[in-house]
């Protein structure tokens, strides 16, 4: 059953500024080749994609104070900030492109702030091996793509909490993490004392795919909108190897679709990030194209008789 969705506006961020790997900076463009705009339209959504936005190159710098590039993950998120608030107030949905995780802090501040204008609710669905909620004083590598979480929740430099012009930007009770299993030892303390609702892969195998899902999309209803942040490095390395920070023991193919199917069902998805894909480390662009894949499900591409 086509769903109806809104017009989607696809925006590229070619960046890994924030990353320790050089190469997620090709992800837009992995992703356009792996023909993400064809199949969205496949599915009877209108498709726009606006290019890239632009921001510095990558210095390739040790971190300072903690932070590694923060002046230029400021500039792109500042960037992105910009475009998807425009996306969002002509009415469409974006898509936004990897590049790095660090990019979510833009993305999901300008769907903050759009759903503070309209008295809407927010969740957040994180998709990754990773918590992202590092600080620069527990972190143990200065990238700023560890970090995007702990920043939206308002914990981190004012150049970055405070870009959207509202910290923090969300509570850490409307973040529902999944598939994660990296978590460094100081951000375990952080999130537990922060309430962040983490699905980790062990409770995952303990009670099932459906079950978790059940939960993390329990309690939407009309009045929400639901950002999906879709780290590839979520997905089992075995799968999707074209990421920069594989962690072995992900979720399964069969898990991701169920995962995508379900969101799809909600009805309620707002704005998509699609992050890490890092080609050059890729077999084929294989990891680029099961995203794709997965994307097309989420907007409601399903197996069977339920299409
Ligand atoms: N937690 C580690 C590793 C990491 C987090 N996110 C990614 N990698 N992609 C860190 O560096 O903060
Ligand atoms: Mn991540
Ligand atoms: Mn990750």
């Amino acid at each position: 059953m086509p769903r109806n969705h809104p017009p989607v506006s696809i925006i590229g961020v070619p960046t890994d500024v924030g990353a320790g790997h050089q190469g997620a900076r090709m992800g837009p463009e992995a992703l356009r080749i792996a023909g993400l705009v064809g199949a969205l339209q496949a599915r009877g959504v209108e498709v726009t994609d606006r290019g890239n936005v632009d921001g510095p190159r990558n210095p390739w710098l040790p971190p300072v104070a903690g932070y590694r590039h923060l002046e230029e993950v400021v500039a792109w998120n500042r960037a992105l900030l910009e475009a998807s608030t425009a996306e969002l107030r002509a009415g469409r949905m974006p898509v936004v492109l990897g590049g790095d995780h660090s990019l979510a802090m833009g993305s999901i501040m300008a769907v903050a702030n759009h759903c503070r204008e309209r008295g809407r609710k927010l969740r957040v669905l994180w998709l990754d091996a990773h918590s992202d909620f590092n600080t620069s004083q527990v972190t143990p590598s200065g990238n700023i793509h560890g970090m995007p979480v702990a920043c939206l929740c308002g914990i981190g430099p004012a150049a970055l909490t405070g870009l959207g012009g509202h910290a923090p930007a969300i509570v850490p009770q409307q973040v529902k993490q999944i598939g994660i299993r990296s978590v460094d030892q100081e951000e375990k303390r952080l999130v537990k004392e922060h309430g962040l609702d983490i699905y980790d892969m062990r409770y995952i195998d303990e009670v099932g795919m459906k079950r978790v899902m059940e939960q993390a999309l329990a309690g939407l209803d009309e009045d929400t909108h639901l950002h999906v942040s879709f780290d590839v490095d979520f997905l089992d390395p075995g799968i999707a190897p074209g990421t920069g920070t594989t962690v072995p023991g992900g979720v399964n193919y069969r898990e991701a679709q169920l995962v995508m199917e379900m969101i799809a069902d909600s009805g309620r998805m707002g704005s998509l990030d699609v992050v890490e894909v890092s080609p050059a480390l890729d077999d084929r662009n294989i990891t680029a194209e099961l995203a794709v894949d997965l994307v097309e499900s989420l907007f409601g591409k399903s197996t069977l008789m339920r299409d």
